[in-house]
């Protein structure tokens, strides 16, 4: 009998219990066990009525995403759920925690479900590029209808189990906490009653209701706009609607052929890797699993603009208590009103209620001196980008936060120890970089100084979790990870530019590899004055900056998106960008005036300068040690960038690529264009040479 599965027998009822921490997933010990305990129930003439429970934390959250890729050992997943589904004595599945994927699939093949109501069920696949491969296209639509099926399936989200009552996915929800309890209690129930088999791929009342209706038209249609890019919430539509085409058999043969080719698709390895790498990140390199991990019950914020207000609003919404200082009352009521604005607009569109609004706001104080700061237990600094002005507001800070307090800068770029020497104690100092709108976007870029604590460190990260960011520790240089990659593909795309490439092409080649926007739609979302303020302050210091086209924009006030006019012009009411007849001509002036004659420049140079640019600085990143694994540069682009995770990350897109491909590429670049960013970077070097990949570090 397999160790992860085992069959006993209380009175009249066999069970079937699952312990595979820490999830459950159905590896291969998993799968060939639940047929062994099966054939032991089948054999078992006292057992009545059999049921599957689980050990640990929650049901069966899936198959085992780690032998993915790997040659698939029998038993496959459909026919142990199919042995299931076969067996002519009743079988209850016993839900708690979530119910995921193959588990849920697993569940569907059992002849009844009881679930605690804490209990949540989703089939996730679609965000792993893949469908349900293991009848779950095929018979949660004879449970739950067409829509409810195609809306749960296309979007992986989960629904809880009174929902799933409701829903027809679960037969009975119990508030109670002992999962054995609630399914012992339901299966005697079951065997009591005499109930019979009851075979979820034999129902087809929901299959009648549907059975012609344009809801996969109106599906796919949708989709085009939701899913653009991706290939498996089409193949998911393409496996539901064979559910009302075809008979089950048959269904089910289709589902694995469309299965297959998820599973071969490159989204699918892109997708996993994004999936291990978000876990992986959360895991610092030389960071203790022990370390201890302040407490933080109430946080202060300096500064009420855009980043300070959504900062706060990230901790309001798990119930930790923010003060925000600002100088001046006017700044401030600004700020607390367009926190308000932005939870109202939340409740109108149906996302929180009028009391939650409430209550959140209740959570937020709004002060105009550092002396409410006296207790509370993590500062974040939020005001523009000034050394000056930040290393006096840390003085301040060490003077009135109490020993223990964490005291953090949101700085997008300066440099975290020369911030944390103004302090007595920069063993408490450290960066925590939200990205922009700081309410929404998942990334949160935690910088360590050279002297921040272990327990500083372990602790940003604990509350990168509880507030629901994607947490990465990285090291501290220009930038960090995100932006020194993003500066260095802003510089390309404006030189694309300078030789002859209009913003437009530069964006749609990094739209068409899936970013959600180009680096010039970006660049009037953030403010072309912020560039222009960089470029000017280095200019300053004596660097030697190429004179842009873009400065001539800032020069104009076509400041972006905030003026109705940068590199694309506006309409009101629309964020859409326009291209704007003005731009190219201050383009083709700029030109003149530096002596350029444009030449045509094609789409694969655009994405070579402007990707291999980020690829060589990313193994630069790597090799100074800012970043510790290649997996949290992807993490970086993919929550903070809305890098495509189904091209698993820059890093990870890269050796996809072929690292040597990239590098001849790179040095190609450097020999025809120079610049330290062409430089290739002695890691990148070193791995071609021995053959080996990012992924391999
Ligand atoms: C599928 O089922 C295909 C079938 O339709 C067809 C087959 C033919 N496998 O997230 P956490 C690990 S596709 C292997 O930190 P939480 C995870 O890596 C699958 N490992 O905890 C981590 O390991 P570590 C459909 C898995 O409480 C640990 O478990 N199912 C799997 O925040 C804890 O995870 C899904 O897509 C897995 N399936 O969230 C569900 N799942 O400790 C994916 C987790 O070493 N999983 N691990 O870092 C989840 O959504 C969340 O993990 C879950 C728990 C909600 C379950």
């Amino acid at each position: 009998m397999s160790e992860v599965v085992t069959y006993n027998r209380e009175g009249a009822i066999g069970v079937i219990t699952v312990n595979y921490p820490p999830v459950n997933a159905l590896g291969h010990a998993v799968r060939s066990g639940l047929v062994a305990a099966l054939e032991q129930g089948q054999k078992d003439a006292d057992a009545k009525v059999l049921l599957l429970v689980c050990e640990g934390r929650t049901f069966i959250a899936g198959a085992d995403i780690r032998e993915f890729g790997k040659p698939m050992q029998e038993p496959s997943l459909p026919s142990v759920i199919n042995q299931y589904e076969n067996s002519d004595k009743p079988v209850v599945a016993a839900i708690h925690g979530t119910a995921l994927g193959g588990g849920l699939e697993t569940a569907l093949g059992c002849h009844y479900r009881v679930a605690l109501s804490s209990a949540k069920v989703g089939l996730p696949e679609v965000k792993l590029g893949l469908l349900p491969g293991a009848g779950g296209t095929q018979r949660l639509p004879r449970l739950a209808g067409a829509r409810k099926a195609l809306e749960m399936i296309t979007s992986g989200e989960f629904v809880g189990a009174k929902e799933a009552l409701a829903l027809g996915i679960v037969d009975a929800v119990d508030d109670g906490s002992d999962i054995r309890a609630v399914g012992l209690a339901y299966a005697r129930k079951v065997a009591e009653e005499g109930r019979p088999v009851r075979r979820v791929r034999d129902l087809t009342d929901k299959l009648e209701a549907d059975r012609g209706s344009d809801v996969f038209v109106q599906f796919r249609a949708g989709l085009e706009k939701k899913a653009r890019g991706l290939f498996s919430p089409f193949k998911c539509v393409d496996a539901v609607e064979a559910a009302f085409s075809l008979p089950f058999e048959e269904g089910m043969k289709r589902e694995r052929e469309l299965f297959m080719e998820c599973m071969e698709s490159p989204q699918r390895g892109g997708l996993v890797h994004s999936f291990f790498a978000e876990r992986e990140a959360s895991k610092v390199k030389g960071l203790s699993k022990d370390t201890p991990v302040r407490d933080v019950n109430s946080v202060g914020i300096i500064g009420a603009g855009t980043m300070g207000g959504g900062i706060a609003m990230n901790f309001a919404n798990v119930g930790i208590p923010v003060t925000i200082v600002e100088v001046k009352q006017e700044a401030l009521d600004k700020g607390l009103g367009i926190i308000r604005k932005n939870y109202e607009n939340s409740a109108k569109k149906g996302r929180i209620s009028q009391q939650q609004v409430e209550e959140r706001m209740a959570l937020i104080t709004g002060s105009l001196t550092y002396d409410d700061f006296r207790d509370v237990d993590l500062v974040i600094e939020a005001v523009f980008e000034n050394m000056a002005i930040k290393k006096e507001i840390f003085g301040k800070l060490d003077a009135v936060c109490k020993p223990g307090a964490i005291l953090a800068s949101n700085t997008s770029t300066l440099d975290i120890d020369e911030i944390a020497s103004a302090t007595k104690r920069p063993e408490d100092v450290v960066g925590m970089h939200f990205f922009s709108p700081a309410n929404v976007m998942k990334l949160l870029e935690n910088v360590r100084g050279s002297k921040t604590s272990d327990e500083v460190k372990a602790t940003v990260m604990a509350v990168a979790k509880r507030i629901k960011k994607v947490g990465v520790m990285v090291g501290n240089c220009h930038g960090f990870v995100g932006n020194r990659m993003l500066h260095k593909r802003g510089g390309e795309a404006m030189s694309l530019v300078n030789e002859g490439a209009t913003p437009q092409q530069v964006d749609k080649v990094l739209t068409d590899l899936g970013y959600p926007m180009g680096q010039f739609a970006m660049s009037d979302l953030a403010g072309i004055d912020v560039g222009y303020r960089i470029r000017e302050e280095r200019r300053n210091a004596g660097e030697a900056v190429e004179p842009s086209w873009m400065d001539k924009l800032a020069e104009q006030n076509r400041l972006g998106q905030k003026t109705m006019a940068g590199v694309y012009r506006y309409e009101e009411g629309s964020r859409a960008p326009i291209p704007d007849p003005e731009v190219d001509q201050i383009i083709a002036d700029f030109r003149k005036e530096q002596g350029i004659t444009p030449r045509e420049i094609t789409d694969q140079e655009i994405l070579e300068r402007c990707m291999y640019v980020m690829i060589n600085e990313g193994a630069k990143i790597l090799e100074e040690g800012i970043a510790d694994r290649a997996l949290d540069i992807d993490v970086v682009w993919i929550y903070g960038y809305g890098f495509p995770a189904y091209r698993g990350g820059p890093m990870f897109w890269a050796d996809q690529i072929g690292l040597e491909n990239i590098l001849g590429t790179v040095e190609q670049f450097y020999d025809d264009l120079g610049g330290e960013q062409w430089k290739p970077s002695a890691l990148l070097q070193k791995l071609v040479s021995e053959g080996r990949t990012f992924g391999d570090l």
